[in-house]
C-alpha cells in the first residue's frame, strides 16, 4: 500500500499507479514511455476530464537517483488529484495532467539497493576506466555539452557521450515533442535546497519572458510558505544556483513551453538528500499548494 509515511520502491510506486488506473479509468490512465538502460518502465500516468479546452502541464520526478523526496512529492500529488478530483478547482480539472515520477528508475532502486547517495542513471561507459551512470540533467540537447557539466564518464555530472544518449532522457523528449498535448508548463522536481529556478540553467542568460516566469515562480514561493513555512528562493538556474548545461528544464523551455521550472524542494542542508520520512508529508502538502498556484496561472493563458 501506498503511503507518504515512508520512501517507497519502484515496484511500489509503479503498482499504486496502475492501481490509480483501475481504481479511476474515467480520469486516470497509465502509459509506458520507454524503458530504462536496465529495461525498467518508465511510467506515467494522465489525469483528465478529456475536455479538448484543457490545457496541459508536465511533472517529473526522480531524475536524480538520491533525491527520494521528489518521487515522494510527485505521488502525492497524484494521489490528491486522483483521489479527490470532482472537489479540486475549475482550474486544477482543466489541466491534462502528465505525471512521470521516477525518470531515472535504475537509479532509485539503486540507491535504495546499494547506494543511497548514487546520482546518475546505471548505463555503464566503455571508454577508459569503466564507469558507470550519465548525469540525466546534463544529457537533455538544449546547449548539451556546455558549462556545469563534465566530459568524464566518471564525473558526478558526465554530460553522456552525445545529447539523449540515454533512454531515460531520450523518452521524455520523445514523448513531449509527439505529445498531443501541446504543454503550457513544465516541473521537475529536485532536492535539496528550497529553490524555484527558472531556465536559463546553461549560462547567464534568461529567455525573454523571465519577467512572467519570476511573477509566477514567486507567487508559487508565497503559497509554499504560507502553506508549510518553507521559504523558497526564486530565480534563473544560472543566477541562483550555477550554470549547468543539458538540463531538462533547458530543453522543454526551449520547446516552446512556457512556465519551465525545477523545483529544489526541501531541505536547505541539515538532512540534504537524506530527508527523514517524517519530513514527505509536510514537504508534499506545501509543494501541492504551490502547484495549485501554478495551475490558476496557467488557466488564464
Ligand atoms: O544540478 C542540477 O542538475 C540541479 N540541482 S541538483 O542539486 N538537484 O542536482 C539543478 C538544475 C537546474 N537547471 C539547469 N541547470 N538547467
Ligand atoms: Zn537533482
Amino acid at each position: 500500500r501506498m503511503t507518504w509515511k515512508q520512501y517507497h520502491r519502484l515496484e511500489d510506486i509503479h503498482g499504486f499507479l496502475d492501481y490509480l488506473a483501475k481504481t479511476y479509468p474515467k480520469i486516470v490512465s497509465v502509459n509506458t514511455i520507454g524503458k530504462s538502460y536496465e529495461g525498467k518502465d518508465l511510467k506515467i500516468l494522465r489525469i483528465s476530464d478529456g475536455n479538448p479546452n484543457n490545457k496541459a502541464v508536465f511533472i517529473d520526478g526522480g531524475i536524480h537517483a538520491r533525491e527520494w523526496i521528489s518521487p515522494a512529492t510527485v505521488t502525492y500529488f497524484i494521489n490528491q488529484i486522483a483521489e479527490n478530483f470532482d472537489e479540486e478547482s475549475d482550474d486544477m480539472k482543466q489541466i491534462d495532467w502528465y505525471f512521470l515520477p521516477v525518470v531515472n528508475p535504475d537509479g532509485y532502486e539503486y540507491t535504495h539497493l546499494v547506494d543511497r547517495l548514487w546520482r546518475k542513471n546505471r548505463k555503464p561507459s566503455f571508454t577508459g576506466r569503466q564507469c558507470f551512470g550519465t548525469d540525466l540533467n546534463r544529457n537533455f540537447g538544449y546547449r548539451w555539452g556546455g558549462k556545469g557539466a563534465s566530459n568524464n564518464p566518471c564525473s558526478e555530472i558526465f554530460r553522456g557521450s552525445r545529447s539523449f544518449s540515454e533512454p531515460e532522457s531520450r523518452a521524455v523528449s520523445e514523448f513531449i515533442k509527439t505529445s498531443v498535448a501541446n504543454f503550457s508548463a513544465y516541473l521537475t522536481y529536485h532536492s535539496y535546497g528550497q529553490y524555484l529556478l527558472y531556465p536559463w540553467g546553461y549560462d547567464n542568460a534568461v529567455p525573454p519572458d523571465h519577467k512572467d516566469l519570476d511573477v509566477v515562480g514567486k507567487s508559487i514561493a508565497e503559497a509554499i510558505e504560507r502553506a508549510g513555512g518553507s521559504k523558497y528562493s526564486v530565480g534563473s538556474s544560472s543566477g541562483l544556483l550555477y550554470p549547468a548545461s543539458g538540463g531538462s528544464d533547458d530543453w522543454v523551455k526551449a520547446q516552446g513551453v512556457k512556465y519551465t521550472f525545477t523545483i529544489e524542494l526541501s531541505d536547505t542542508g541539515r538532512y540534504g538528500f537524506i530527508l527523514p520520512t517524517t519530513k514527505i508529508e509536510p514537504v508534499a502538502r506545501e509543494s501541492l499548494a504551490g502547484l495549485r498556484v501554478l495551475a490558476s496561472y496557467v488557466s488564464k493563458l
